[in-house]
């Protein structure tokens, strides 16, 4: 595969961007190769900068569930485009945008839009403390909240991938004030708040983790935290950035009938342009300003553009309920191949999937938290993406990354995928 015009691009890129990106995982720093650089994509594939196409299974780490450039998305955008970018006033899009989401996720009373998950999620615990008055918060080691400092502690996605869970930067009072429990694990819940009687404002976890590859809540986890944060006044976040309309029409709480007092949002509900929302009770929500005292605001908020894309892409999604069914039949097709294949070789690989989410975990232990995860044998999951990226499968660049399906995934995408998966395999359990 010629990546010359890439690596030349790549050379350019880290004279005047960090590492070359603008985001690291997109370094592809964990699978041992230089960055592509992508040209276009349409539906299911992706262009590189050389002329080479990959079915696309990163879907811009989530936002594209409908496949890149869908007609009526680029429409839409094309529509609001010609009368103007960005105003820095409200519109009546905005307003659209937050009913929508209060009647696809009912738990939401009010939303305010922000440009990025991370926007959401850091508004969110500020929202959480200064209405419970407390200052600590739990997070789950292996999820990732985005980059704000209270996050980057036993962090999860690009942060595990390059080895620095913990950044530097993040001053010795703010990480004092994230307590970390374990994924599905509720004593060491218990435990946390036990020993900060009274001191905790929040918990925030991932319903369905995406952040250290894909691994689903046990029965009962979610239930119990909910169950906790209620005996406690605990604000319970759900942060649904990646799962928020991916999983079903209404999210993983809809999934897992969880009632969470916050949700936060972000990529599917921009359609692929910069968003992020977080909302919840209107007892809660009403204290940001200007309704309240919490400070929280925006250039770009609910920006024409995002929420034109955004709402299209909601629209199609709330219109054909049957959507989340082509999804379901197109990833249990790649499940079910890719269970084949493991059983015909007898490899030591896990699967992790919630609907059109998934992780191919390089174990052969379930993977049910961090410590798991991290069992995974990465530098043959290297080997794997290398050579799927040979053939035309462009994976994600990181074992702990979930993968994604589009509504433009076809089963002869899936069937095609799956025979080079099983070529990769075999070539990457024979070193
Ligand atoms: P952003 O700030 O990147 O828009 O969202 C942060 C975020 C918050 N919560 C969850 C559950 C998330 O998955 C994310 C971002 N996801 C990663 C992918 N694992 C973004 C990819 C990247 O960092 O380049």
């Amino acid at each position: 595969m010629n990546t010359t015009t890439s690596e030349r691009l790549f050379e350019r890129a880290q004279q005047t961007i960090p590492g070359g990106v603008n985001s690291p995982v997109r370094a592809f720093t964990s699978v041992g190769r230089s960055p592509l650089f992508i040209a276009r994509a349409h539906g299911s594939k992706l262009w590189d900068v050389d002329g080479n196409e990959f079915i696309d299974y990163v879907g811009s780490w989530g936002p594209m569930i409908l496949g890149h450039a869908h007609p009526a998305v680029v429409e839409a955008l094309q529509k609001a485009i010609v009368d103007g970018t960005s105003f820095g006033a409200a519109t009546l899009r905005e307003i659209e945008m937050a009913e929508l989401i209060a009647k696809l996720m009912p738990s939401i009373e009010m939303v305010r839009m922000v440009n990025s998950g991370t926007e959401a999620t850091m508004s969110a615990v500020r929202l959480a403390r200064a209405f419970t008055k407390r200052e600590k918060i739990i997070k789950f080691e292996g999820c990732y909240h985005g980059h704000a400092d209270s996050f980057l502690i036993s962090a999860g996605s690009g942060a595990m991938t390059l080895g620095i869970p913990d950044s530097p930067g993040v001053t010795q009072s703010i990480a004092a004030d994230t307590l970390t429990a374990t994924y599905n694990d509720l004593q060491s819940v218990r435990r946390m708040i036990d020993a900060h009687p009274g001191q905790i404002a929040a918990m925030i976890v991932e319903p369905i983790v995406g952040n250290m590859g894909c691994v689903p809540p046990a029965d009962g986890f979610l239930q119990g935290l909910r169950t906790l944060c209620t005996t406690h006044g605990i604000v319970f976040i759900l942060d649904e950035v990646m799962t928020g309309f991916r999983v079903a029409p209404g999210g993983a709480q809809q999934l897992y009938n969880i009632e969470p007092d916050l949700t936060t949002l972000g990529k599917i509900i921009g359609g692929g342009l910069p968003v992020g929302a977080y909302g919840g009770k209107k007892e809660i929500m009403k204290l940001i300003a200007p309704s309240g005292p919490v400070y929280q605001a925006g250039t770009l908020s609910g920006n024409p553009l995002a929420m034109a894309a955004g709402l299209e892409t909601l629209q199609i999604l709330n219109a054909t309920p049957d959507v989340y069914v082509v999804l379901e039949e197109r990833a249990a097709q790649l499940a079910e191949g890719m269970k084949q294949i493991i059983d015909r070789h007898h490899l030591p690989l896990t699967q992790n999937r919630v609907g059109s989410m998934f992780t191919l975990f390089f174990t052969r232990e379930r993977v049910t938290d961090f410590t798991s995860a991290k069992r995974s044998d990465t530098a043959r999951f290297g080997r794997y993406f290398n050579a799927m990226l040979g053939k035309g499968v462009y994976l994600a660049p990181s074992q702990f990354e979930a993968a994604f399906i589009s509504t433009a995934h076809t089963r002869g995408e899936i069937e095609h995928t799956l025979a080079a998966a099983e070529e990769s395999l075999v070539s990457a359990f024979s070193m």
